[in-house]
């Protein structure tokens, strides 16, 4: 007879979401709202899987006069549609006292007592939209804080917390399948959308990093402007087998974070924004409340580490909503070799 294997049922979102309340690790709010985060991807995915025949690509705004957004960038269409379908989803949860987007100037408080809750949500809806015309993955990235006791009416101030306060975080990648990465503390875990049922399903339950590696991601055009210590942490990665580093590495930057971090979960590596001379005025590239400390989280959730070379990365304390930091991240041991060469060089 053929041996009938045991079969393991895949679990989805919801059933990990009860699991994790069950266990006493969220409350039924918190449960709720990452379930209308996790529908208002599902819708993203949809508008970003259309492309051309959706109308959505491009620009937006009129021509010649493109929108521009808080952070001086000139946004795309499905930026501005996928900040339209979060906060219109969120707006009504219930779950939220307050939330702010990276396409937004400030936060917004919810303004009716009845649809009020405790959580402050952060969001950049579109990450690496430069890629959504190229048809590349792009992602949304959000960050869960508790809303202080007592306050009901948030303002920016309110979300200067620093990353180890997060209660939860997540991405979700608009790949070839679109996953949600997802951690409430306990672990990162990925699920992926299944189209047909309109469901997501545990597809990895603990996702680890692995210590070491031999994979790197920088934009390496921004080279002669990096500062002492990135310069010899990278040119000893080129130098491969015979330089100080003893191996050979290879690069990948795919130029969306939410890609890149996600290999980086996958399979490990490092991803790296250093400060360099084009963006050292306003701090980084990254901006640490909606990118670098969501997937500090996730990283540090699945055994990898993020920093920003000089401070472990859920240790910055905010001092504004739009702050931005260099950002290293990923296999734990690279992180500590990236940190190490800013030792020697300060
Ligand atoms: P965005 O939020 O405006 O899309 O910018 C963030 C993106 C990251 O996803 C990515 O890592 C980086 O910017 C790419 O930068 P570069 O264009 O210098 O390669
Ligand atoms: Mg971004």
């Amino acid at each position: 007879a053929p041996e009938r294997r045991a079969m393991t049922k895949p679990i989805s979102l919801t059933r990990y979401l009860i699991e994790e309340q069950h266990a006493g690790r969220i409350n039924a709010d918190l449960r709720l709202l990452i379930e209308v985060v996790a529908r208002a991807c599902k819708t993203i995915s949809h508008a970003v899987g259309k492309g051309a025949l959706g109308g959505v690509l491009g620009d937006a705004g009129t021509p010649g006069a493109a929108s521009i957004n808080v952070q001086g960038e000139a946004q795309k269409k499905l930026d501005v549609i996928a900040n339209d379908v979060l906060m219109e989803a969120n707006a009504w949860g219930g779950h939220l006292a307050g939330l702010a987007s990276e396409e937004m100037d400030h936060s917004q408080p919810i303004p009716d007592a009845a649809r009020r809750g405790n959580y402050l949500l952060l969001f950049d809806p579109l990450d690496g939209s430069s890629n959504i015309d190229v048809n590349v993955s792009v992602g949304t990235i959000f960050s869960v804080l508790r809303c202080p006791d007592g306050v009901t009416s948030p303002g920016d101030e309110h979300y200067l917390q620093p990353g180890t306060a997060q209660v939860c975080a997540g991405y979700t990648v608009y790949g070839p399948s679109t996953m949600l990465v997802l951690t409430v503390g306990n672990g990162t875990h990925a699920f992926t959308l299944d189209r047909e049922i309109g469901s997501f399903v545990m597809t990895t339950r603990g996702m680890r990093i692995p210590e070491d590696t031999k994979e790197f991601a920088i934009n390496a055009s921004n080279q002669r402007h990096w500062e002492a210590p990135v310069q010899a942490w990278v040119a000893d990665m080129l130098a491969g087998k015979d330089g100080p580093r003893g191996k050979d590495f290879n690069m990948r930057w795919v130029a969306s974070m939410v890609a890149d971090v996600h290999r980086i979960l996958t399979r490990g590596g490092v991803f790296s924004y250093p400060l360099d001379a084009k963006c050292r005025d306003k701090g980084g590239k990254l901006r640490l409340m909606y990118e670098a400390n969501p997937m500090a989280f996730l990283v540090e959730q699945a055994g990898g580490a993020a920093s920003t070379g000089r401070q472990r990365m859920l240790e910055v304390q905010p001092t504004a909503l739009h702050q931005r930091v260099p950002v290293f991240l990923g296999s734990r041991n690279e992180v500590a070799t990236a940190i190490d060469y800013h030792r020697r060089h300060d």
